[in-house]
């Protein structure tokens, strides 16, 4: 390996920290990134700490390939103990945080403990200086970053939480760039409840890369491959929102809190409206493909728009106004609130007023009513108290079966994808290590594509095969997955990518066992926190893709089944290894060499 092979460990009650070298048993088996986080969480973690605890950890991960001068190489995983699942949590942000932390020569950094006062940490080369953050706390994050800005210049790294963090609001992120927004688990509570106002970080050498000739070549070739692929133009016009209308047209965008997969009113709010309303692209470090949608909102301020932003907080909320979607947006952003919980725990709450569950004058299609709301949940006031929590704790609270229709998977709400028509998309928010979350894959194109309706053998390997590239590979790399997914950016660039930054020759084949031991390992997290509460109930995703039937469009009347979900379920542990339970097997453990867990004593 030749990355720094550093971290940095900050102990926040004490105000001290110290450099580690990274153990090279772990980086060979798990690699960087969510790797690394997840051996963290395991190893270093009691059972059972609170997540918003001194006792839980606060981590930034990168991977060998981040924030090199590869394609889309800028990005980083926060990690930690989230306060939505209780068990392993991470996001993936992309941050000139990245190419500084490497810069700065680490490869990870660890927050440990709680600041008695309120903090802004401040890395570089020299190690980490702790600075006043009265000044910063309070304000949004526009403003922290503006005020970094002021400090540090535009070039540094910058991480920074809102007043949803500062509140600890569950699904508060951490936020950089003023809309690169990741960690949408709580990790922006985590780093709230630890009194950390912002991390700035600026380096002035260079990370170790084993021949660094041969990877500026492959840069450049790489780049060129990038922008020479027939989707790149539209990419840039569009981005993600270039999925819109596709999930329109195969009842798939959710709509009224995931009643339906069909909006009437889509192309108000689709790409091409979009497009007619943009004014800017933004995006990561080191990238070519830029893909934040810059539009000017319903106030006249500029807003970064992403499918799933649009597809939450517009028609799963009735609203058909794409610059009225912005504002919201742009306030999740302010205040540092992730976009699909917020929209999901206003939709919920939507439909709990009309079907009269709460006691409330507004329902779906009510701007106002939600705009007011994301305030009062950044702000933990008025009923933003109650869905700040989320739907899953919302709906214990209200009773009267409010389970049924609130959309989450082990207390993180799934993002902007309706299946009832979906079995195998259902299977990944059902067996995400993180929760309802599509990061890990998106299997939505190879079903509409091959067998929409069935749970085969063959469905469960293409959702096993995406959660080893996407949900691991490229969170170990830590590095975008876009190039790949939405261009066909080759996946042989990166076994020459890591050759050349650190002279091993590994193929996915070696790649896909690493992904193995990390799904592996989160799984075991899952297992460990869940304690005597752990049931293959947790990963069946919401009951009303099950029982309510869509009641419009091309597949009205479609809903999964749960006999057939179950055994599909269950054969997925299977080829995972794992017992029927959904509890990875001792001879799995043995299997892929990860003597560093045992669940029997644990
Ligand atoms: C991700 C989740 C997503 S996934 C989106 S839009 W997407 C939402 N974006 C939010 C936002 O913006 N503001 C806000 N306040 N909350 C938001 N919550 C939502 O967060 C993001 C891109 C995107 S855009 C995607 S798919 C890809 N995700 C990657 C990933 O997970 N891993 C990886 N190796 N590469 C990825 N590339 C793409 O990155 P979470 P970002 Mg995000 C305004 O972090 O917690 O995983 O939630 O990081 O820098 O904004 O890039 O249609
Ligand atoms: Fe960031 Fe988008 Fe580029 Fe990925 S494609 S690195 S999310 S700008």
């Amino acid at each position: 390996m030749s990355w720094n092979m550093k971290a940095l460990r900050v102990d926040l009650s004490n105000r001290e920290s110290e450099v580690e070298l990274l153990d090279t048993n772990i980086t060979e088996k798990l690699m960087g990134g969510r790797g690394l986080a997840s051996h963290i969480v395991w190893d270093e973690l009691e059972s059972g700490v609170d997540p918003l605890g001194p006792k839980n950890k606060l981590i930034l991960a990168s991977g060998p390939l981040t924030g090199l001068p590869i394609p889309s190489s800028g990005k980083l995983v926060i990690a930690g103990k989230s306060p939505s699942t209780n068990a392993y949590g991470d996001g993936n942000i992309g941050t000139k945080a990245s190419p500084q932390l490497k810069k700065a020569g680490y490869d990870l950094l660890i927050f440990e403990g709680v600041a008695s006062e309120p903090l802004h940490l401040h890395i570089s080369d020299s190690g980490v200086q702790f600075r006043e953050g009265r000044n910063l706390w309070g304000k949004n994050t526009f403003e922290k970053e503006e005020l970094l800005i002021e400090e540090y210049g535009e070039q540094a790294g910058r991480l920074v939480i809102g007043e949803a963090g500062e509140n600890m609001v569950n699904y508060a992120v951490v936020v950089s760039q003023n809309g690169r927004a990741g960690g949408r688990v709580g990790m922006g509570a985590i780093m709230g409840s630890k009194k950390l106002a912002a991390i700035t970080i600026k380096g002035e050498g260079e990370p170790e890369i084993h021949d660094k000739a041969r990877l500026m070549e492959l840069t450049k070739e790489a780049y060129q491959d990038i922008s020479g692929k027939d989707g790149y133009d539209f990419w840039k016009r569009q981005g993600t929102m270039q999925v819109f209308s596709y999930c329109n047209e195969n009842s798939i965008l959710p709509t009224r809190n995931f009643q339906e997969g069909k909006f009437e009113k889509a192309d108000r709010i689709d790409g091409f409206a979009m497009e007619r309303e943009k004014v800017d692209r933004k995006g990561c470090p080191n990238c070519n493909m830029q893909c934040g949608n810059v539009i000017e909102d319903s106030t006249g301020r500029e807003a970064e728009l992403d499918y799933e932003n649009v597809g939450m907080l517009g028609p799963n909320l009735g609203l058909t106004d794409i610059r009225e979607i912005g504002t919201l947006n742009r306030l999740c952003d302010k205040y540092g609130l992730d976009t699909i919980s917020t929209g999901s725990s206003i939709a919920f709450t939507m439909e709990l007023a009309e079907k009269g569950l709460l006691d409330e004058g507004f329902g779906f299609g009510d701007f106002g009513a939600a705009r007011n709301l994301v305030g009062q949940i950044a702000n933990r006031e008025g009923l933003g108290e109650r869905l700040s929590q989320g739907t899953k704790r919302m709906a214990d609270e209200v009773g009267h079966g409010a389970e049924e229709f609130a959309m989450h998977v082990k207390g993180l709400e799934v993002s902007a994808y309706d299946c009832h028509t979906l079995p195998g998309m259902a299977l990944g928010y059902g067996t995400s290590p993180i929760g309802g979350h599509h990061k890990d894959c998106w299997v939505i194109s190879w079903e509409v594509d091959n067998e929409r309706f069935g749970y085969s053998d063959r469905k469960i390997e293409e959702v096993i095969d995406l959660q080893r590239k996407r949900g691991a590979v490229f969170e170990a790399f830590t590095v975008c997955r876009l190039p790949w997914v939405e261009l066909g950016f080759s996946l042989d660039w990166y076994e020459k990518f890591f050759e050349a930054t650190t002279g091993e020759s590994l193929t996915w084949e070696d790649f896909n066992t690493v992904a193995d031991r990390i799904y592996t390992l989160i799984r075991s997290i899952m297992v460990r926190e869940s304690g005597d509460d752990w049931s293959i109930q947790q990963d069946i995703p919401p009951e009303r893709w099950f029982s309510e039937p869509l009641s419009k469009g091309n597949f009205k009347g479609k809903s999964l089944d749960k006999e057939n979900y179950l055994d599909m379920l269950k054969r997925y542990y299977e080829k995972r290894g794992w017992d029927p339970e959904g509890r990875p097997k001792e001879k799995t453990l043995d299997e892929l060499d990860m003597g560093f867990v045992d669940l029997e004593n644990n």
